[in-house]
C-alpha cells in the first residue's frame, strides 16, 4: 500500500442549512490545507463545513481508499457528487473506498461535509470542551493492489495484536489478520526488538489464527524502560509480497486490586495527568511537533501516567505515551448517556475503534467507558448500557481494563462502581465544593465501603488565571497563587494513600470550553498546569515537578506577581532539594528547609522600594525573580469579570457567610441539601424542574453561572443568593454535607 497525504488546496465554505439539504454546495470558497478546523478568531463555529478538493488518479491503480485520521464530528464524503461513505464520531480513523470508475476517469471531485452541530445521536452531545468541528487531523489516499490488508475494518490497519506474557517470561503475540485476496494468500511475520534483531518470525495462511511467541522478552514497564518491538506484516499473494503493516508494540502485564495497580507484578502509583488535545492557535488541529511538546512538558513533570482524555487522541498521542513509557487512559466520548439506541450504538462504534485502532500500544492500561453520566441521573437503564460497554470492550480485548470515571456525589455502593475492573472519581473539594481535607475523608469512606474495588482519583483540580494574583488566596479568585496552594495541599491527601491506583491531575494544560466564561476569560477551562498557548508553567507545575522528579531544581513561586504593596512578603520556592538560601539584591538573607511536600517558605523578607532582585540557590540549581515595591498592586491583579455572570462579583464583594448556602455552591450541593433545594424551587421553578429532570445542565456548575445564563436580572440573582444565605449547612459525622 502506497500512502499519499492530500493535505493542501482544499476549498473550504460554510454551508447554510439549505445548502445542506439540497446537497448544493457553493463553488466559491477559502483555499486552505489541512489541518483544519472551523474556529473563526479562535472562536468555535457550529454548522456544516464543505470541504472540496480534486484528486488525480492512474488509471493503474487497482484499489484505492481515502483515509480520514478524524472528521469532527459527523461527516458525509462524496465524490463527483454521489455519497460513498458517512461516519459518526468526530476523533476516530475511518476510510472509505472509491469506486472504480472515479479512479478510471484519471481524476474525480472529493467532496466532504463535517458537522458539527448539537447531535443527540452522536457522542459527544455534552461536555466541557469545544467541539470545534471541522477536518483536524490528517487525510490519505491509500493505493493498494487487488490483495491488501482491509483497511476498511474499523479503520484499523487489518491487523489486531493482542499481546501478553506468560509465566516463564515469554512474549506471547496473537495476531488477528484480517486481510482481502482474491486468490490464496500467506502472511509472513516478523518481530524485531529495538536493535533491529528478529526474535520471531513465522509464515501462516492469510486466514488462520496466528501466534508467534517471543522468547524471554523484554518487557514494556513504563518509564523504568519503555521496549517496543516491530512487528512487520507481509501479505504474499503468488510469491509477491502485495502489501505490508508495520505496528511498533510491546508486552507487559497489568493487574489491579484494592490495594493498588501492579505493572509487571511490581505495585505503581499513577502520578498522572490528564490531557485534551487542544491548544491556542490551531486548537483541535495540532501538529505532530505540538503533540511532542505536550509530551516533553509531561516528561518534564515527572508525570508517569497519562489521561487522553475524554476521546480518541491522534496516534501520535498513544505513540509518545509508548515510547515514553507512560502508562495511559484511554477513553470514549461518553459523558452523557440517554435511552437513545442510536447513541448507544454509536458508543460502541467508537469503543470499537478505539480499541481495535489502539489495542498494540502497551502504554494503554484501560479502556474508558463513560465519565461522569451520574451528572444527569443514576439509574438502571445507565447500569445496563454501561454493562454492554463493558462486555464490548472485553470481548474484544481480554487482557486490558475497562474503567469508568464517576462524579463526586455517586456512592461507594451505586452500581456504577461495580461494573468495571477500574474506578475513578473525579473530586473537586476545594474548588466546586467542600475542603481539601474531604479528600481524605472521602477516600477513607469509600475504601472502607467498598474496600475490593480499585479507586484512584481521575479528576482533581483548581482554575488559575495567571493574570491574577494574591497573597491571600481563596478559593474562587482564579489566581495562580490558590491553585498552587490547591495542589500543595490536596496533593499530600492522595500521594499517601498507597491503595489508590494512582491520580490524574485536572489537566495538564488549560483547554477549550465554548461554555465557559470566568476568571476573566472566556471559553477557557484554566485548570492547566501550562497554559493554553504552552508558554506558561504556573506556579502548581513546579509543584508536581518536585514531588515527581529526582533531578535537582528548585522554582520560585510568584513570579508574575511581581508588583506587592506590603512591607515584606513571603517567597515561596518549590524544589526536591532539601534546603536552600535566599538572597535579596545580592545580601545573604538566610537558609530556609524544604517542608518534605517539596516547599521552602522564606517569611517576612523585607522589601525596598522598587525593585528586589531575588535568588534562592541550592546546590547547582538557583532561580531568580525581581518583586517591586509599590504603593498599590495593579487592580489586574484581581478577578474583574467580564461576562454577565461575572458581573455579580461586584455585587457579592466576599461578604459571604461561608457556613451557609450560596449560589457559589454547585447546583448539585444545592439540590442534595433539602432546604436549599426548596429556595430554588419557590424562587427558579423552571430551573429548578430543569435541575432535577434531564434537561442536560451540568449540576457541577455553579448556580451563579447556570443562574447567569438564565437570567439577566442580577437582582432576582441575589434575592437568591440571599435566601440561600439564610440556610446553614449541617455537617455529618464524616465531614460531608
Ligand atoms: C469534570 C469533567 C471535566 C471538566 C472538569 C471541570 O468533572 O469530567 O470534563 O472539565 O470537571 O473542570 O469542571
Amino acid at each position: 500500500m502506497i500512502r499519499q497525504p492530500i493535505m493542501d488546496n482544499w476549498i473550504f465554505s460554510r454551508l447554510k442549512d439549505a445548502d445542506v439539504q439540497k446537497e448544493r454546495w457553493p463553488d466559491q470558497g477559502e483555499t486552505i490545507c489541512l489541518p483544519h478546523t472551523f474556529a473563526e478568531d479562535g472562536k468555535a463555529w457550529k454548522g456544516v463545513g464543505a470541504y472540496r478538493r480534486n484528486v488525480r488518479t492512474d488509471p493503474a491503480w487497482k484499489v484505492l481508499f481515502i483515509e480520514f485520521e478524524a472528521v469532527d464530528q459527523s461527516c458525509r464524503v462524496f465524490i463527483d457528487g454521489c455519497e460513498i461513505g458517512a461516519h459518526q464520531g468526530g476523533y476516530s480513523r475511518f476510510r472509505v473506498q472509491v469506486p472504480d470508475q472515479a479512479i478510471q476517469n484519471g481524476r474525480f471531485e472529493l467532496t466532504v461535509l463535517a458537522d458539527n452541530r448539537l447531535n443527540e445521536h452522536v457522542s459527544p452531545h455534552f461536555g466541557d470542551f469545544t467541539v470545534f468541528g471541522g477536518i483536524p487531523r490528517s487525510v490519505n489516499l491509500l493505493i493498494c493492489e487487488d490483495t491488501h490488508f482491509d483497511y476498511l475494518y474499523y479503520g484499523t490497519d487489518g491487523l489486531i495484536l493482542h499481546t501478553d506474557v506468560d509465566e516463564q517470561g515469554n512474549g506471547i503475540l496473537d495476531i488477528e489478520a484480517h486481510t482481502v485476496h482474491p486468490g490464496p494468500a500467506e502472511l509472513a511475520v516478523r518481530v524485531l526488538d529495538e536493535q533491529g534483531k528478529m526474535v520471531a518470525f513465522g509464515e501462516f495462511d492469510a486466514d488462520e489464527a496466528i501466534q508467534l511467541s517471543v522468547s524471554q522478552v523484554r518487557r514494556w514497564n513504563g518509564r523504568a524502560s519503555a521496549h517496543l518491538y516491530t512487528i512487520t506484516a507481509d501479505l504474499i499473494d503468488r510469491e509477491h509480497i502485495a502489501d505490508t503493516v508495520t505496528l511498533e508494540t510491546g508486552f507487559r502485564s497489568i493487574r489491579v486490586d484494592g490495594n493498588g495497580l501492579y505493572l509487571n507484578g511490581e505495585h505503581l502509583f499513577l502520578r498522572g495527568v490528564a490531557r485534551h488535545q487542544d491548544r491556542a492557535g490551531t486548537y483541535t488541529a495540532a501538529t505532530r511537533e505540538q503533540i511532542e511538546e505536550d509530551f516533553d512538558l509531561i516528561d518534564e513533570i515527572g508525570a508517569n501516567a497519562v489521561r487522553l482524555s475524554h476521546y480518541q487522541h491522534p496516534q501520535a498521542a498513544y505513540e509518545q505515551c509508548d515510547r515514553r513509557g507512560l502508562l495511559c487512559w484511554a477513553e470514549i466520548p461518553m459523558l452523557k448517556m440517554t435511552e437513545d439506541a442510536a447513541l448507544q450504538e454509536n458508543a460502541k462504534q467508537q469503543l470499537t475503534e478505539l480499541i481495535l485502532q489502539n489495542i498494540h500500544h502497551p502504554s494503554v492500561y484501560c479502556w474508558g467507558i463513560q465519565n461522569e453520566i451520574a451528572m444527569f441521573r443514576d439509574a438502571p437503564f445507565m447500569h445496563e448500557k454501561c454493562r454492554e460497554l463493558r462486555d464490548l470492550a472485553k470481548a474484544l480485548d481480554s487482557t486490558r481494563l475497562s474503567a469508568c470515571a464517576n462524579l463526586y456525589p455517586v456512592p461507594p455502593e451505586s452500581e456504577l462502581n461495580g461494573i468495571t475492573d477500574i474506578v475513578g472519581y473525579n473530586c473537586y473539594f476545594g474548588w466546586y465544593y467542600g475542603d481539601f481535607p474531604d479528600f481524605g475523608k472521602y477516600l477513607d469512606a469509600f475504601h472502607k465501603a467498598r474496600p475490593q474495588v480499585p479507586v484512584g482519583i481521575t479528576e482533581y483540580g483548581a482554575d488559575a488565571n495567571t493574570a491574577l494574583h494574591s497573597s491571600k488566596p481563596k478559593v474562587k479568585d482564579y489566581s495562580e497563587e490558590y491553585q498552587a496552594l490547591y495542589h500543595e495541599s490536596v496533593y499530600p491527601f492522595l500521594r499517601e494513600r498507597k491503595w489508590l491506583w494512582g491520580v490524574t491531575v485536572w489537566n495538564m494544560f488549560d483547554f477549550s470550553s465554548d461554555r465557559r466564561d470566568e476568571g476573566s476569560v472566556r471559553g477557557i477551562n484554566g485548570k492547566g498546569l501550562v497554559s493554553y498557548d504552552r508558554r506558561i508553567r504556573k506556579d502548581a507545575f513546579y509543584y508536581y515537578k518536585a514531588q515527581w522528579t529526582k533531578a535537582p531544581f528548585l522554582h520560585i513561586c510568584g513570579k508574575r506577581y511581581e508588583r506587592r504593596a506590603t512591607e515584606t512578603i513571603c517567597i515561596r520556592a518549590y524544589t526536591n532539594c532539601p534546603e536552600a538560601t535566599l538572597r535579596v539584591n545580592g545580601k545573604v538573607l538566610g537558609g530556609g528547609q524544604q517542608n518534605g511536600n517539596g516547599v521552602i517558605l522564606f517569611e517576612n523578607v523585607p522589601l525596598t522600594w522598587g525593585e528586589n532582585r531575588v535568588s534562592i540557590a541550592c546546590g547547582t540549581c538557583s532561580d531568580e525573580a525581581t518583586f517591586i515595591r509599590v504603593e498599590q498592586e495593579p487592580e489586574s491583579y484581581r478577578l474583574l469579570d467580564t461576562g454577565e455572570g461575572n458581573v455579580l462579583n461586584w455585587f457579592l464583594k466576599g461578604e459571604m457567610k461561608e457556613d451557609c448556602f450560596s449560589i457559589l455552591d454547585s447546583a448539585q450541593t444545592i439540590l442534595d441539601s433539602p432546604a436549599a433545594g426548596s429556595v430554588l424551587k419557590e424562587m427558579k421553578p423552571g430551573l429548578y424542574a430543569a435541575l432535577t429532570g434531564d434537561t442536560g445542565i451540568p449540576l457541577g456548575l455553579t448556580l451563579k453561572s447556570i443562574l447567569s445564563r438564565e437570567t439577566k436580572d442580577p437582582e432576582q440573582i441575589l434575592r437568591i443568593n440571599q435566601a440561600l444565605q439564610e440556610i446553614r449547612k449541617i455537617q455529618s459525622d464524616d465531614g460531608r454535607e
